[in-house]
């Protein structure tokens, strides 16, 4: 059945993304808002519109209810959940069936498989997939739970069936602390997710974040479109991703592809998902979960394929068949994307609202900015704090480094401070650029320290007028005629002589 009208239930940048996607398809586009976005550019870009409630998110984007009445209202045919809010809801999936709509994404029964950790190693059990040494079943008994630890070994860690994504973890160094981590766990299972169900795993101490991309459509086909190196995080919350992984070689590249394959096929799955696997220091990896949605980091695996995630996606719930072959999905060159976050890195990364004064991208080659906001609008709230993605393409991974801190330099935000530092600081370290970097690479390599001595934007702006000003009153006038940017190179000439 062909889409003809499409109901974006998100927000922002990835809305706007997908709506691009829907209208090169001729497909109509529907956005809902908040009250806080009703000014925010993927409400304009929009064809129609609808509000659906008031800022916080459980009182909009979180209710199932009045995204399905938006979308009965509007008579759309699909809803394209986006990702977080009701991406992985398999309850909403299931709504959006029965109101006779189309939902964008994998079966309910799907979501709700991956979506409980210990359902989900259950599932891809019946195949040859490696899995971290550790229990299959929910573990509640303390004394249990030293035993199991004492045979695979410490340091180990409880995980929370119901968590995922870093949600409810807990590392646990040695015997003596497992009976007072084992009642954190539990108790705070319960009280996050309302399931207390925890299982133990071996703690892989200094692992890469692998991802396999997969497109599945409904007639059992599936692809997949290589691995994402996703390891620079900061509290489980990515900062920078890359796409090929520096680390893989062409044998490993296609035995985790081929792996991934084998989880999309435990769960039956079909449309866009993504496996996650950690791989160890001796290149052995082993699958983590499966995220059964569209990912923020999409766009660097869209670069070095070439492939419309979102298109493809469209197509997948129409139930088309799957056109691309594994053979027809080749790595070309190499895509690295970097977060870009209203938050203060030199101050703990604390989030930081207010209003963006001057907000001009980058642009040329190789460069591609998915952004949600423009200059002049104030950063809500309520959500969220990442303003834009910034990602690069290059003919190989140095090319991509050198456009990323070209375009950092080029991206000017002020009003807000952002993250754009720190990503400068982390392209340009030594550890990154040979791609010999893990998950702790931050805590590794980072102090905010790094930053002194590299004058924010806002800063740079307000020295600058001040030099301007001085300047003008000294020079002879026709010597300021191009005025304050001349100024404002002086300054940085006299910043590098001081
Ligand atoms: C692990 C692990 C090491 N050993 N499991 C984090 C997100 C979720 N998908 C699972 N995650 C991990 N699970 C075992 N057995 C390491 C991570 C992990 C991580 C841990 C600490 C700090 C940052 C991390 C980033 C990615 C993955």
């Amino acid at each position: 059945m062909k889409i003809k009208k499409l109901l974006v239930a998100n927000r922002s940048e990835i809305a706007l993304r997908i709506m691009r996607s829907a209208r090169e398809m001729g497909i109509v586009t529907v956005a809902v808002f908040s009250e806080a976005d009703r000014n925010a550019p993927f409400v304009r870009f929009a064809d129609e519109t609808v509000c659906i409630g008031a800022s916080p998110p459980s009182e909009s984007y979180l209710r199932i209810d009045k995204v399905i009445d938006a979308a009965l209202l509007v008579k759309a045919d699909a809803i394209h959940p986006g990702y977080g809010f009701l991406s992985e809801n398999a309850d909403f999936a299931d709504a959006v069936k029965k109101a006779g709509i189309i939902f964008i994404g994998p079966s309910a029964e799907s979501i709700r498989i991956m979506g409980d950790k210990l359902a989900a190693k259950k599932a891809v059990s019946k195949y040859d997939i490696p899995l971290v040494p550790g229990t299959e079943k929910a573990v509640i008994d303390k004394e249990e739970a030293r035993k199991v630890a004492d045979i695979i070994g410490y340091p180990v860690l409880i995980k929370a069936s119901a968590g995922g994504g870093g949600k409810g973890m807990r590392v646990v160094q040695s015997a003596d602390e497992m009976n007072e981590q084992m009642e954190r766990a539990i108790s705070e299972a319960n009280s996050a997710f309302g399931d207390g169900s925890v299982f133990i795993e071996k703690y892989i101490t200094s692992p890469k974040h692998i991802e396999v991309q997969v497109l599945g459509d409904q007639h059992g086909n599936c692809i997949h479109l290589f691995e994402r190196d996703c390891s620079i995080q900061r509290r489980h919350q990515k900062v920078i991703e890359e796409a090929p992984s520096a680390v893989l070689d062409e044998d490993l590249r296609k035995r985790i592809g081929e792996t991934a394959l084998l989880v999309a096929k435990s769960c039956g799955y079909y449309n866009a998902g993504t496996v996650e696997f950690i791989v160890d220091e001796k290149l052995d990896f082993y699958f983590l979960e499966m995220n059964t949605r569209l990912q923020v980091e999409h766009p660097v695996t869209e670069m070095i394929t070439g492939v419309d995630l979102v298109k493809e996606q469209i197509k997948i719930a129409q139930e088309q068949v799957l056109q691309l072959k594994q053979e027809d999905i080749v790595i070309n060159g190499h895509s690295i994307e970097i977060r870009v976050y209203a938050e203060d890195p030199s101050n703990n990364f604390l989030p930081d609202v207010g209003r963006l004064n001057s907000y001009k991208p980058p642009l040329g080659p190789g460069i591609r900015v998915d952004d949600g906001f423009e200059e002049g609008m104030e950063i809500p709230i309520n959500y969220d704090s990442m303003i834009a993605k910034l990602i690069t393409h290059g003919r190989d991974r140095s090319e991509a480094i050198e456009r990323m801190k070209r375009a950092i330099s080029e991206y000017k935000i002020t009003g807000v401070k952002t993250t754009l530092p720190f990503a400068a600081f982390a392209v340009s370290h030594k550890e990154f650029v040979t791609g010999r970097f893990n998950t702790h690479f931050i805590e590794d390599y980072f102090s905010p320290s790094e930053l002194d001595g590299k004058i924010d934007q806002d800063e740079l702006v307000v020295s600058s007028l001040i030099a301007a000003l001085h300047y003008d009153k000294t020079m002879p006038p026709n010597n300021s005629s191009s005025g304050l940017s001349s100024s404002k190179n002086k300054w940085k000439q006299r910043l590098r002589d001081s």
